[in-house]
């Protein structure tokens, strides 16, 4: 990861005054019952949060915009609070169509800013207080909803998420878009995960000659190991993300001697991993790479990723090797 890439820790609540954003936050990262909820003050000018900092306190900031008329025309004249974008979560009250016209406005006002300033974070779209018991009733509105956001987001990379505060889907959809904001976070732990580096030294120790068979059975076995641990990460990633870490399931130690890299380039974005012969060992480096290449395609895919080339390249002393692998963003869209 790029200091450009870390600086991007950004989210942005944005909406109405009332719509629920200080709520979703204090559901999601707080956990607060619904009477402190049912009791929020309207947030005055904005409120910067930095969840479950251990974690992801280096880089997941979010400002929650207080929606009040007058703080939102300030917001719109500050450019610099639109700029270092992870992504942002746009939040509208499906109880009040009456307002859809001026959320449009809003956020249409919001995206123009975003844009003048070369950001391309990431959209989420909350048609939030879909309560349960009503949603017959508000079935219409959320429907027009839909519609008129479509035509707002247009093209872009945005998701649908229906939540309200009284039911489960305020976390499974806040996991959901927090993962694809920092789909790299649990890429990366993944990657560096020590049952990766105990799996590649023991294929690395009984490789000496492969036959075509054998390298095929192992490119399998590598790719499901990938699978399995991208899986696991994902959701070990969304419970800190809820519940903050857990000291009995420590997050793993890059291994010493295998360095992750996640940066941007000119086509898109890369992963760099460096692997490096232990002292006084002897190891196979070509079946090293291929091993690490297979296994980090699993976890990428299970994530949402997909790489679209590759570079290798082993030092001339044979001291390490190097794998360099391009990425395409793959993480599906979710309409309700
Ligand atoms: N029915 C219903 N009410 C909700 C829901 N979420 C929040 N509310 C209520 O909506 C009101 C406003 O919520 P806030 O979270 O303060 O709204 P906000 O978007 O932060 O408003 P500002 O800070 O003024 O921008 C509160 O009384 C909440 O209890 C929901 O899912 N359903
Ligand atoms: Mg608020």
């Amino acid at each position: 990861m790029t200091t450009e890439e870390r600086s991007r820790e950004k989210i942005l609540f944005v909406g109405l005054s009332k719509a629920g954003k200080t709520s979703i936050f204090e559901k999601f990262f707080l956990r607060s019952d619904l009477r402190t909820i049912e009791n929020i003050n309207p947030t005055l000018w904005y409120s910067i949060k930095k969840p479950n900092s251990e974690f992801t306190g280096s880089r997941m900031t979010i400002f929650d915009l207080g929606g009040q008329s007058h703080f939102r025309e300030q917001y719109l004249q500050s450019p610099a609070l639109f700029s270092k974008l992870r992504a942002i979560f746009f939040i509208l009250d499906v109880q009040e169509p009456d307002l859809y016209e001026e959320v449009i406005s809003y956020f249409k006002q919001v995206i123009q800013l975003v844009e003048e300033n070369n950001e391309d974070p990431i959209y989420s779209v909350f048609f939030h207080k879909y309560d349960p018991g009503t949603q017959e009733e508000l079935k219409s509105n959320l429907a027009e909803g839909m519609e008129l956001m479509r035509e707002v987001f247009q093209k872009r990379d945005y998701v649908f998420h229906v939540t309200s505060i009284y039911d489960e889907t305020v976390h499974r959809e806040m996991s959901f878009a927090l993962f694809r904001s920092f789909p790299e976070d649990a890429a990366v732990q993944a990657i560096s995960s020590l049952e990766l580096e105990e799996f590649i030294e023991r294929l690395a120790a009984s490789h000496e000659s492969l036959t075509s068979a054998e390298r095929e059975e192992l490119l399998i076995e590598a790719r499901n190991l990938g699978n399995y641990l991208g899986l696991k990460i994902r959701d070990r990633w969304l419970k800190i993300a809820i519940e903050g870490p857990d000291p009995q399931d420590p997050i793993p130690r890059l291994p010493e001697r295998l360095a992750f890299k996640w940066m941007d380039h000119e086509e898109g974005q890369k992963i760099e991993i460096t692997s490096v012969v232990e002292e006084g060992k002897e190891s196979d480096l070509e079946t090293e790479g291929f091993v690490t290449e297979e296994v980090t395609k699993g976890i990428l895919s299970s994530l949402g990723w997909t790489t679209t080339g590759k570079e290798f390249n082993v030092d001339k002393n044979r001291k390490f090797f190097k794998l360099s692998l391009d990425l395409d963003h793959e993480i599906k869209e979710k309409e309700e």
